[in-house]
C-alpha cells in the first residue's frame, strides 16, 4: 500500500481549520488536522509546497520512519509551523494504518487503560456571580471538572471571558483586538472567585484555572499560595515557559498543581520541566506537539517523572485532533485530564465524528481509525477568513502576553 494522493483544505465553519487528506492506492483515506490559530496559511503552504511531495509513494504503515524523514529530513527542526504540518501527516497515517487493520486507533497505542476520558469544560462570566452560574451549568450537565475564568473589576476584558456562553473564541476577523491588563487587579480578584466556587459547590468538582502566561514566576508563586485553600486541580500557564527554570521558582512557593505546554512543539520545550518535576500536567497535544508518534515518547518520559498528560483541546484544534487525542488519552498510562470545549454547530457538521460525552467522560468510539471524517463539499461553503488572536497591553501601554 502506498500514499497516492495528498490534499490540503482550508475552511472556516465557525472558525478557520486546515485539514490534510491522504488517499492510498487501495482507496483508504486518512485525515490529519493542520490548524495553527492565526497562522493557518503558513502551515497549508508548508505542507503543500514542501512536505507532501515527499509523502507520495510512501508506505502508510511506516509512521516512525516517515516522522523522522519529515523532521530530520528538513534539516530545520522544531517550530510551530513545522511541527503542526508534521503532525497532520503523522495523524493521517495513523488513521490509515488503523483503518487498514480495521481497528480503532487506541488499539495500536496500547489498548484501553481506562473506561473513559475525563474532560474539563470552560465556564466563564463577566463577574463572580455569572461565573459561578456558568460552573453550575456544567456540573448539572455531568462534568466532573470545570475551568473557571472571570472578568476582573477595572479591566474591560480579559482572557477566557466572552459574551458567547457556549463557545469562547478569541480569534477575530480584522486586525488583532487590543486588551488591557493589570496583574495586580487580577491577582487580588481570582482567589475571591475560587472562594465563592468552593463555598457554593464544595470540594467534589475539580476546578481549574488558566493564567494564560501573564505572571512572573514570583507572582505565580504568590497566586498559587493564595489559591491553596481552594484545592485547584491545576493552575495553567502561570508564567511563560521559554525559561524552564521559572517553574522551579514557582515550585518553591506553592503546592498548587501546575500545568503548562499548549504552545510547546517538542520535548525540548519541557525537558527540564519534566526532569526536575517542576510541573504536574503537560498540556502538549497530538497536533502542535508534532503528532501521535512523538507524543507517545514524551508521555512515556513524563510518566517516569510523575507528570501526567492534560492535552490542550481548545476549539482552534479541529475535531480531528479531538478524536485523535481521545484515542491517545484512553490508552496512555499517565493520562490526567483532557480539555474539551464545544465546537460551533457548523464545525460539527463539517467534521462528523463518533466520539461522545457521557457522565463527565468522553468516549472515543469504536469505528476504525480515529473516528473523525471531513465533509469536503460542505467545507467548500465556508471559505477562509483571516483572523487574529488579541494582543494585550498593561495599563501604561506596554505590550504584554495575551
Ligand atoms: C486553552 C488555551 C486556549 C488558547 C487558544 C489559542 O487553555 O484552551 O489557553 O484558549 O488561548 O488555543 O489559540
Ligand atoms: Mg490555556
Amino acid at each position: 500500500m502506498k500514499v497516492a494522493e495528498a490534499q490540503v483544505f482550508v475552511c472556516c465553519p465557525g472558525r478557520n481549520f486546515v485539514t490534510l487528506k491522504l488517499t492510498t492506492d487501495d482507496g483508504l483515506v486518512g485525515y490529519g488536522d493542520a490548524t495553527l490559530n492565526g497562522r493557518e496559511l503558513a502551515v497549508a503552504s508548508y505542507l503543500s509546497d514542501h512536505v507532501l511531495p515527499c509523502i507520495i509513494g510512501r508506505d502508510p504503515f511506516q509512521t516512525e520512519d516517515t516522522w523522522q524523514y519529515v523532521y530530520r529530513g528538513a534539516y530545520w527542526r522544531k517550530g510551530p509551523v513545522t511541527m503542526t504540518a508534521i503532525a497532520a501527516v503523522d495523524v493521517a497515517l495513523w488513521d490509515i494504518k488503523a483503518k487498514a487493520l480495521n481497528t480503532p486507533l487506541y488499539n495500536l497505542l496500547g489498548g484501553k487503560s481506562r473506561h473513559g476520558v475525563m474532560v474539563y469544560s470552560h465556564a466563564n462570566g463577566r463577574d463572580l456571580e455569572e461565573t459561578a452560574d456558568a460552573v453550575a451549568k456544567y456540573i448539572e450537565q455531568g462534568y466532573l471538572a470545570v475551568r473557571a475564568q472571570t472578568g476582573v473589576p477595572g479591566l474591560p476584558s480579559t482572557y477566557g471571558v466572552s459574551a458567547d456562553k457556549t463557545a469562547y473564541e478569541p480569534a477575530k476577523a480584522g486586525l488583532p483586538e487590543e486588551h488591557v491588563w493589570s496583574t495586580e487587579k487580577y491577582m487580588r480578584h481570582v482567589p475571591l472567585l475560587f472562594e465563592k466556587l468552593r463555598a457554593r459547590f464544595g470540594f467534589e468538582p475539580h476546578l481549574l484555572h488558566d493564567a494564560h502566561h501573564r505572571l512572573t514566576p514570583i507572582q505565580a508563586g504568590r497566586l498559587g499560595k493564595d489559591l491553596e485553600p481552594y484545592r485547584l486541580f491545576w493552575l495553567e500557564d502561570p508564567t511563560p515557559a521559554e525559561l524552564q527554570e521559572g517553574f522551579g521558582v514557582i515550585r518553591q512557593h506553592t503546592t498548587t498543581p501546575l500545568a503548562v505546554g499548549e504552545v510547546f512543539d517538542s520535548v525540548w520545550d519541557c525537558y527540564k520541566l519534566i526532569r526536575e518535576q517542576w510541573i504536574d500536567y503537560l498540556r502538549m497535544d497530538v497536533l502542535h506537539g508534532g503528532g501521535v508518534t512523538p507524543m507517545q515518547k514524551i508521555a512515556a518520559y513524563a510518566d517516569m517523572h510523575h507528570v501526567q498528560t492534560g492535552s490542550h483541546g481548545a476549539t482552534d484544534l479541529s475535531p480531528i485532533t479531538m478524536g485523535t487525542a481521545l484515542h491517545f488519552d484512553i490508552a496512555v498510562h499517565n493520562f490526567g485530564i483532557q480539555e474539551y470545549m464545544h465546537f460551533a454547530p457548523a464545525t460539527e457538521e463539517v467534521f462528523p465524528h463518533d466520539y461522545r460525552f457521557e457522565g463527565g467522560y468522553m468516549h472515543p468510539g469504536e469505528s476504525a481509525g480515529h473516528g473523525v471524517g471531513f465533509n469536503e463539499k460542505l467545507a467548500a461553503r465556508y471559505p477562509y477568513q483571516r483572523a487574529y488572536l488579541p494582543v494585550n497591553r498593561k495599563l501604561d501601554g506596554t505590550l504584554w502576553n495575551w
